[in-house]
């Protein structure tokens, strides 16, 4: 076991080397900007940040820490320090800022103690705060953080909030009420949750849409991919968080997979298990690449699931992840689609031009992980290999790593983007495919939706009172 540890070193060598790669470029072509475009070798900028900047520094925060890049790390804070300012006139979407912003500064101040990083969290967070002033306190999407007024995606069903956006700031809100004092931050997204437990479901499903004023579903679509995905993550991962203690969240959890596994979740004539989408009733036999991540989820509840159902859960994580590996194994480049599909004579391949591309994102990834450190099959580390190859194959260029636009070609079309979550999530999750498990042990934390890690809030630690909150 001695030869198997120095060998995973390598892999974790070759991760720090892509890591390096991916900063290094960063820096070089668009340091203080949010992304880099990695073949025009220049800044990126999301509409979805507004004027806030520096997404890929606060993204990459803990991921420099973990792989003990210190001088990386050092340049990242000074940044920080000297550099982030919330006080901009810009529209920002809720849902990102909170992920990525919010997630990445709470996470740098858990691992590294800088009290700088506390600081900005809360300081954003009261930012963010004018954002539940709607007629049930479900939040806007989008939000001026100068004027405090906010507004939804005008493509979202009759004026909707979305699931997946005000479903997806829990961890990180009840994490800024531990760090301020203030409980205002944990009591906003406590009422989402009455919010949503006073509806009544369709078949026990939570549709995509809810309108903030009057309280309401909109259409009566239900997915475990975009819309939806990260709301289901947040039930589970929320009662994780608290030291097993808020049971609310874990009825709501398990009572939701239920009516998932009911609904949504079918098997392929081939053999393949997969999660469907919901359209008023109807099925659409579609699976995104970001439901993917859903596999992780299964199996990292399975502990908690009542009792004959412990084996099934982790069952089912691992169906999951063998059909979102072969929607990878199926490609010309080994990297997955963006969507694949179960009907007209094809099984987990994109069929649809506009779903054929991969944008380096994690979710694939993040499930070979759970799955090594809930039941140590090699495969997964074999499956994780496979896909840092296809990386440096087809991603890497001179500057940085890129998107793919079609990954059925024989050759690489480019988007030209290195999206921050590529620094975050897909490197970090990489690196603790590879590493040993008391590397953030899944016992003390809890990864939010952009892998930032936030620590279990133990019972014994004189935090109960907001663990009930
Ligand atoms: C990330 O921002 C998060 O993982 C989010 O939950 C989904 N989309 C991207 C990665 O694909």
């Amino acid at each position: 076991s001695k030869v198997a540890k120095s060998f995973f070193l390598l892999h974790k060598v070759m991760l720090l080397l892509m890591m390096k790669h991916a900063w290094d470029n960063y820096k070089r072509y668009a340091w203080g900007l949010n992304e880099l475009k990695p073949i025009s070798k220049q800044g990126h900028s999301s509409n979805l940040f507004g004027n806030i900047q520096g997404a890929t520094i606060v993204d990459a925060l803990d991921t420099l820490f973990i792989m003990e890049m210190k001088e990386e790390f050092k340049e990242a804070k000074e940044w920080v320090e000297k550099n982030l300012d919330f006080n901009v006139n810009a529209e920002i979407s809720v849902f990102e800022v909170n992920i990525r912003f919010v997630g990445g500064l709470l996470s740098a101040y858990y691992l590294s103690g800088e009290e700088v990083f506390r600081k900005k969290a809360v300081e954003l967070g009261e930012k963010l705060l004018p954002a539940f002033n709607t007629p049930t306190g479900i939040p806007w999407a989008l939000l001026n953080i100068k004027s405090g007024i906010g507004r939804n995606w005008p493509w979202a069903s009759g004026g909707s909030s979305i699931l997946a956006e005000f479903g997806t700031l829990h961890l990180e809100f009840v994490h800024l009420s531990h760090l301020s004092g203030n409980p205002v931050f944990a009591e906003k997204v406590m009422n989402i949750r009455k919010v949503l437990n006073r509806l009544d479901k369709p078949e026990g499903l939570y549709p995509n849409y809810l309108n903030p004023s009057s309280g309401q579903w909109g259409q009566h679509h239900v997915s475990i991919g975009g819309l939806g995905d990260s709301f289901y993550e947040y039930l589970l991962k929320a009662w994780l968080m608290s030291d097993k203690t808020d049971e609310d969240g874990k009825k709501m959890y398990y009572d939701a997979v239920q009516a998932i596994e009911t609904h949504l979740i079918r098997k392929s004539s081939g053999g393949l298990t997969y999660i469907a989408e919901w359209k008023g009733g109807l099925l659409e036999h579609k699976m995104g690449h970001l439901t993917c991540f859903a596999g992780g989820m299964f199996a990292l509840g399975a502990d908690g699931a009542p009792s004959d159902k412990t084996g099934h859960h982790i069952e089912l994580g691992a169906e999951i992840a063998r059909t979102c590996h072969e929607s990878y194994d199926r490609t010309r480049m080994k990297l997955g689609p963006e969507a694949f599909r179960f009907d007209g004579g094809v099984e987990a391949i994109a069929t649809r031009q506009n779903e054929k591309y991969y944008i380096l994102r994690p979710e694939v990834i993040e499930t070979y992980m759970y799955m090594w450190r809930l039941t140590h099959d090699p495969k997964y580390r074999e499956w994780g290999w496979e896909a840092v190859e296809a990386l440096e194959k087809h991603c890497r260029v001179d500057g940085g790593y890129s998107g793919l636009r079609d990954v059925y070609n024989n050759h690489e079309s480019h988007d030209d983007v290195q999206q921050s979550f590529f620094l975050s999530e897909t490197l970090k999750y990489l690196y603790l495919l590879f590493s040993e498990d008391d590397l953030l042990p899944f016992e003390h934390w809890v990864f939010n939706t952009e892998a930032h890690p936030l620590p279990v809030l133990h019972k014994d630690d004189g935090n109960k009172e907001e663990n009930q909150k």
